[in-house]
């Protein structure tokens, strides 16, 4: 009931918001071991990322960078936004958290009614994923169940379905999993045989393509990371138009193509 669908069987997306990466992203929190980024190359690869989305036809605000948080153009991590209601998170990472004050005053240009997930409720935005009216809420090193708790009552409250995930393996729940239009998802890893997935259309991608189940589909487009050739051809043959990013600088800081942004 809450959703104006496209042809192609999802959500439309009108506006996004994005943050510059600051000079101090190289310094951010990380658990891989692909080196420090190149931050000439971040601010390539983020207009890149501006420059897709434009031709998924969505209004971009773009906001100035912020040195005293090094991570915060990871902006998906800070709220969650329905047709109806935003949610401005309680982010789990101590440096972290603090982003959301900026992010507050953004999403009050764009929304009356905001709720909040309250300490000691935490929850990182990129736990929640969206499927038409159903949200799927992660458990992780970010998200406690308190938060988890508090979001579902929030969206229940509202009509919405909610499912909290418990994971296994993942940093975030969208690390391993993308909604796609017409009841299909992408899918890797802990996912691939979710109980709590089994009712979905699935394209699987391989343990090596991984990163690749982090992708956003904006519009009449699936904006994926470069160099996933797998993941490319199951996307093609699946009738999707695709957009490929490059996206090193990201991913040598945890983050991938739904973390830059906050769609609506
Ligand atoms: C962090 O550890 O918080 C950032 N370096 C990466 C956050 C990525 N966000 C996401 O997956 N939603």
């Amino acid at each position: 009931p809450h959703i104006l669908k496209s042809d192609g069987g999802i959500k439309m997306f009108k506006q996004v918001i994005v943050k510059k990466p600051s000079s101090s992203y190289v310094n951010g929190l990380t658990t891989s071991d692909l080196g420090k980024p190149d931050y000439e190359k971040v601010l390539v690869q983020h207009d890149n990322y501006i420059q897709a989305l434009k031709k998924c036809g969505v209004e971009v605000e773009y906001l100035l960078e912020s040195d005293e948080f090094p991570d915060s153009t990871f902006v998906e991590d800070t709220a969650v936004l329905t047709p109806e209601f935003a949610v401005i998170s309680n982010p789990g990472a101590e440096t972290r958290n603090k982003e959301i004050i900026e992010m507050e005053s953004v999403i009050k240009k764009y929304y009356d009614d905001i709720r909040y997930i309250k300490a000691p409720g935490t929850l990182d935005g990129g736990d929640v994923l969206q499927i038409d009216d159903h949200f799927y809420i992660g458990i992780s090193e970010r998200t406690n169940e308190e938060g988890a708790e508090q979001l579902k009552r929030i969206l229940e409250s509202a009509d919405y379905k909610a499912t909290i995930v418990p994971l296994k393996e993942f940093f975030h729940l969208k690390t391993g999993i993308a909604y796609l239009g017409n009841n299909q998802i992408i899918v890797a890893g802990e996912f691939v045989d979710h109980p709590d997935f089994d009712h979905y259309e699935k394209i699987i991608v391989t343990k090596e393509d991984e990163y690749s189940a982090n992708c956003i589909r904006v519009n009449d487009y699936v904006i994926i990371p470069k160099g996933y050739e797998e993941t490319k051809r199951k996307l093609n043959e699946a009738g999707y138009q695709i957009i490929e990013l490059e996206m090193s600088e990201f991913q040598k800081q945890d983050g991938g193509l739904s973390c830059l942004s906050l769609r609506f």
